[in-house]
Order: structure tokens, then C-alpha cells, then sequence
């Protein structure tokens, strides 16, 4: 191994040193949980109120509930309100109450009888909506079973992918091989094992589009697009072919199209702060 960086010793326990450690979300990463600030989230007219950002997590659930509507699921409507996690919207009382991990996306719902239902990790409210709505999770047997599978190999697996390999990547304030080396090694071998799940299959289900490619597409489909952390060519994801034309077909999908543009105040073309109705989209897909 060619590099060797640091001669730190780790002490025998662990203290915050507060100070800007150079990393893009030094500002927000403390290791306590909990509200840091009184702040109410707005609810707009829908039973269903997200409370998310653009993100590969986010988009997850836009994606879905874009495809339930889409497919005329009746009380799927619902209103995306902007969570802008670099200011720290997720540490506000409202927003901890929906997620006590203080990360996006968390969905309200409030077309249960008595108090809102909260519901958050993006994974479970993917298998939420999909139950609440019978639509995108098969009803039984194998074809279920593997659906839940490869939803949890997702929710497993892109922490390797952003935590790991983005970060260490892109984000940390300086390049260290091992933790890079580390870190591709493995979004390689993700990337080569949804690559001959889809040498075979249509969608990630045989031909069935599910909740699995809902929570996958987002994060292997993008950086087989060559959309993250521009990576595209230190990891050759030209080379994984079945991957790329699955993820293609889905972003041809105008329900994917859509939803890949909620709460995205960045792209200042077609991205939208908020979405409250389908007229929201206009002019854009
Ligand atoms: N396992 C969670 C991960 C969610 C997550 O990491 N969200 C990020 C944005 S993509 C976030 O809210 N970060 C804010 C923070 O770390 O304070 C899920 O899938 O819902």
C-alpha cells in the first residue's frame, strides 16, 4: 500500500472537538440527537405530508408516490415541504417529532383516525405507502419475499455507496487511499451484483416494477448515469451495461421524471421548492 497518513493514536475514549474539521457538514454532525430549536413543520391539505429534500433518499418516496398517482391510487396526493438540512431544518422540534433521527425523508400521515402517523427511514416508507395503497409490492410468495429483500439490501448497501465511498471521495477534506480503496472496492462489487440481478430481470422483480427499484434506482441508477460525486470514470460504470439500460428505462419513466424534481431548490431550471399539486410540474417534464 502506497500510503501511509497519520500517525493518530485513538485515546482511550472519544471527545467532539468542536471545531471546523474541514468536512462538508461539519456545521451540522454532532453526536447527540434531539431538537436543537423550536420549529413547527407546516401541513398543507393532503393526507399525505412529506417532509424531505432532493436527495437520493428523498427522491425515493417522490418517485413512489409520482408512480401511485400516476397509476390512479385514489388519497396519494400529497404536499413535499423543503427540508434544507445544510441549514439544519431537521433538528427543529416538528421535524424531530417526525423523525427522531433528524434525517430526511419523514412522511406524516394524516389520513389515520385520531393523531398523525409518523413515519420515517425512506426504506419503511416505501413498504408503508406500499401497503397502505396495495400497489408496487407483490402480494405474496417469491416474488415478495425477493422484493424485501433487495429493499433491505438497499437500505443496507448505499451507506457503503454515500457515507463510505461518496464521502471519503468527494467530501472529506482530503484524499485518503485506504479509505478510498476501501470504499470502491465494495460500490464496485454493488454495482456488479445489481448488474447480473438485471442481466436477467426487467426491473429488479422479473417484470414487475416495485418498491425495490424505487429505493435503488435513486443511488445505483445515478451513479450508473454517472450523476454522483463524479465518479462516472474512477469507477467505470460505463462497464456495467445491464445496469445502465434498467436505469435509462426507469429515468424515461415521466412519474420518475417528476419526482426526481421535488423539493430541489438547486436546479434552478426545473427543480421545485415545494410541491403541492400536479401543476406544479408544469412545463418541466
Ligand atoms: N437511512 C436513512 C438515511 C437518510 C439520510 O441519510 N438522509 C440525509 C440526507 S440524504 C440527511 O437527512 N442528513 C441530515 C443529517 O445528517 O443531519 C433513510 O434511508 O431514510
Amino acid at each position: 500500500m502506497a500510503q501511509k497518513l497519520s500517525e493518530y493514536i485513538p485515546p482511550r475514549v472519544w471527545t467532539w472537538d468542536e471545531g471546523d474539521d474541514g468536512n462538508k457538514f461539519a456545521n451540522i454532525n454532532r453526536p447527540t440527537a434531539g431538537s436543537r430549536e423550536e420549529k413547527e413543520l407546516p401541513v398543507g391539505q393532503h393526507p399525505l405530508q412529506l417532509y424531505s429534500l432532493g436527495t437520493p433518499n428523498g427522491v425515493k418516496v417522490t418517485i413512489m408516490l409520482e408512480e401511485l398517482l400516476a397509476a390512479g391510487h385514489k388519497g396519494t396526493e400529497y404536499d413535499a415541504w423543503l427540508i434544507n438540512i445544510m441549514d439544519g431544518d431537521q433538528f427543529g422540534t416538528g421535524f424531530v417529532a417526525a423523525n427522531p433521527n433528524s434525517k430526511i425523508p419523514a412522511l406524516m400521515d394524516h389520513s389515520v383516525k385520531g393523531h398523525p402517523q409518523r413515519v420515517f427511514e425512506s426504506g419503511s416508507i416505501l413498504f408503508y405507502l406500499a401497503e397502505k395503497f396495495d400497489a408496487f409490492l407483490p402480494k405474496s410468495g417469491a416474488a415478495r419475499a425477493e422484493t424485501m429483500s433487495w429493499l433491505m439490501w438497499q437500505m443496507g448497501s448505499a451507506p457503503y455507496l454515500g457515507g463510505g465511498f461518496g464521502h471519503f471521495y468527494a467530501y472529506a477534506p482530503f484524499k485518503i487511499e485506504y479509505a478510498i480503496n476501501r470504499f470502491a472496492m465494495e460500490v464496485k462489487r454493488e454495482l456488479d451484483v445489481l448488474d447480473k440481478q438485471l442481466e436477467k430481470n426487467e426491473f429488479m422483480i422479473g417484470d414487475e416494477l416495485t418498491i425495490a427499484d424505487f429505493a435503488i434506482y435513486p443511488w445505483y441508477g445515478g451513479m450508473a448515469r454517472g450523476l454522483l460525486y463524479e465518479a462516472k470514470e474512477f469507477l467505470d460504470v460505463e462497464s456495467y451495461k445491464h445496469l445502465r439500460r434498467w436505469a435509462k428505462q426507469l429515468s424515461e419513466r415521466p412519474a420518475f421524471q417528476r419526482g426526481q424534481l421535488v423539493n430541489r431548490p438547486w436546479d434552478e431550471e426545473k427543480g421545485l421548492k415545494e410541491r403541492h399539486s400536479a401543476a406544479d410540474f408544469e412545463g418541466k417534464v
